[in-house]
């Protein structure tokens, strides 16, 4: 097994204690496929277990998160945050070496997730509801309450990340959680989870159930303990836990991905544009749900943009975490798999690879990698135009009209989000408005990663928001008082 700085418990967090469950699973480094550590399997009884003690701790048997004042819960989540910061390279060396991203990618995640909790503890004391006019004899408010018991399956692409957004915006409204992360990746989450137990958190408030999706994530999704469901996965997957949920009638915010396209037109600054395309596509070796996986380019600059892509495309390279290169590999061989047999059927039907990366030398060749590539000569509507490719892996189109582009950039079923790059203002506006999609960005692509920004999609990619004040809004429900004073 590689080293790594801890080995978290292989076990499940209920309750305030980690808990051993009947098996373990072995997982492994993406960069070489050796065994990296091993991880609780939860299943049923783990999942019954956890919901039951997250209902105690939001009923009140063993402390009643909600009945904290609310700036006390923001206190915690801000100190909770300190102590994310103050175990930030322990973090990121297990997010690096889970997931096989590169090192400053996984210190960047990390300074993310501890950025979610100080976000939502300044919001947990600002969630208040609204005064309605109505009858002169009435006064009508809304309170803006907690869920209860709030369900959050979370994938192995951006596992602290995912959990920072979650956890914090769920705790910060007065909610318990019950969070089963993805059997890929979750060391970074198991370690979360031991911080989280060594403060004042009382028990039961945040349990987390690692295991297979089939078993803890499809036992989760279908309890019928839990109030509220986070999902952050595939379509399929998001389909199967949200007919399970809505047995019960819970409510679901699903974000399931996109096929996001960036739209470059000829009046653009190339010199802006074309390093923000480059980093929409490579980062996290193009796994990231927001990748801007598709770019449309106006036909007066497309041999210009594809020449000065090709150059960029062909100076990456691809290695282990932990050397920082500008790709690390994918997350297991059968995400590799899927994507190479994408890729053949994509070159057999003509499709071009214009550039492509190459592997650092010295990587170690039993890891999952794909060298970036730039796809070229791309029929309209060919499959690798509406997939979701999860790789490194950029198809490009060209475009003739504003017209053009704005259908282009609707012709999936995905609508996460969406980057455009002219200077002119009225094109800006109409197509913001133009595309379908949760987000789109002008001039820029994603923001940062926009923690105060509301995100999700629409059709295939999901519905429902987090992240920003939204995020924290929809982990409440509202309730209507209507109070006749006479
Ligand atoms: O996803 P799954 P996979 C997309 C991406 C990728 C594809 C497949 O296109 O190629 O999904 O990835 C849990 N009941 N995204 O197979 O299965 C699972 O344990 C309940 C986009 O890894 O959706 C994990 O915790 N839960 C995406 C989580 O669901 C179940 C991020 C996601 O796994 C379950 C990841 C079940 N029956 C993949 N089956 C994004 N939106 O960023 C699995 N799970």
């Amino acid at each position: 097994m590689r080293e790594l700085p801890i080995m978290p418990p292989a076990g499940a967090l209920i309750d305030g204690r980690w808990v051993d469950t009947a098996e373990t699973l072995m997982v492994e480094a993406p960069a070489s496929a050796e065994p990296l550590a091993r991880i609780g399997r939860g299943g049923e009884a783990e999942i019954d277990a956890a919901v039951a003690a997250a209902r105690r701790a939001f009923d009140g048997e063993t402390g009643s998160w909600p009945a904290w004042p609310a700036r006390r819960r923001g206190e915690w989540l801000s100190a909770f945050a300190d102590a994310i910061e103050a175990d930030a390279e322990t973090l990121a060396a297990l997010e690096c070496a889970d997931t096989g991203k590169p090192i400053s990618q996984a210190r960047a995640d990390i300074a993310a997730c501890a950025r979610y909790f100080r976000f939502y503890a300044g919001g947990a004391d600002k969630l208040h509801g609204e005064t309605i006019p109505f009858e002169t004899d009435y006064a009508v408010m809304t309170l803006r309450e907690p869920f209860g018991v709030c369900a959050q399956i979370i994938p192995w692409n951006y596992p602290s990340q995912i959990f920072g957004r979650c956890v914090a915006a769920a705790l910060a409204a007065g909610n318990t959680v019950v969070l089963k992360p993805a059997e890929d990746a979750c060391l970074s989450v198991l370690h979360l989870a031991t911080l989280a137990s060594r403060t004042e958190l009382p028990p039961g408030v945040l349990n987390v159930v690692p295991g297979l999706g089939r078993e803890a994530g499809a036992a989760l999704a279908a309890h019928p303990g839990i109030d509220h469901l986070s999902f952050t996965g595939s379509p399929e997957t998001g389909t199967r836990v949200n007919q399970a949920a809505a047995e019960h009638h819970v409510p679901v915010t699903l974000e399931l991905g996109g096929k996001s396209p960036q739209l470059v037109f000829a009046d653009a600054d190339l010199d802006a544009a074309l390093p923000a395309v480059l980093r929409g596509i490579i980062q996290n070796a193009g796994q990231t749900c927001s990748a801007g996986s598709r770019l449309l380019v106006e036909a007066a600059c497309f041999d210009e943009v594809v020449a000065r892509l090709s150059d960029q495309f062909s100076a990456l390279r691809c290695d282990e975490g932990e050397r920082d290169a500008d790709c690390g590999p994918l997350i297991n061989g059968r995400q590799r798999e899927l994507l190479e047999t994408r890729l053949a059927a994509a070159k057999a039907d003509g499709i071009r690879v214009a550039a492509a990366g190459q592997l650092a030398p010295g990587a170690p060749e039993s890891g999952y990698f794909v060298v970036p590539q730039l796809l070229v000569d791309v029929p309209d509507g060919h499959a690798v135009t509406r997939e979701e490719l999860f790789g490194p892996v950029l198809v490009v189109q060209s475009f003739d009209s504003e017209a053009d582009a704005l259908r282009l950039a609707n012709a999936t079923d995905f609508g996460l989000c969406a980057g455009v790059w002219t200077r002119d203002g009225g094109r800006q506006l109409r197509l913001a408005k133009g595309i379908r999609s949760g987000q789109v960005f002008v001039n820029n692509y994603g923001a940062a990663g926009g923690v105060e920004l509301p995100f999700g999609g629409v059709g295939r990619s999901g519905h429902g928001r987090e992240k920003g004040f939204e995020g924290l809004k929809s982990y409440t429900r509202l309730k209507t008082v209507a109070i006749r004073h006479g």
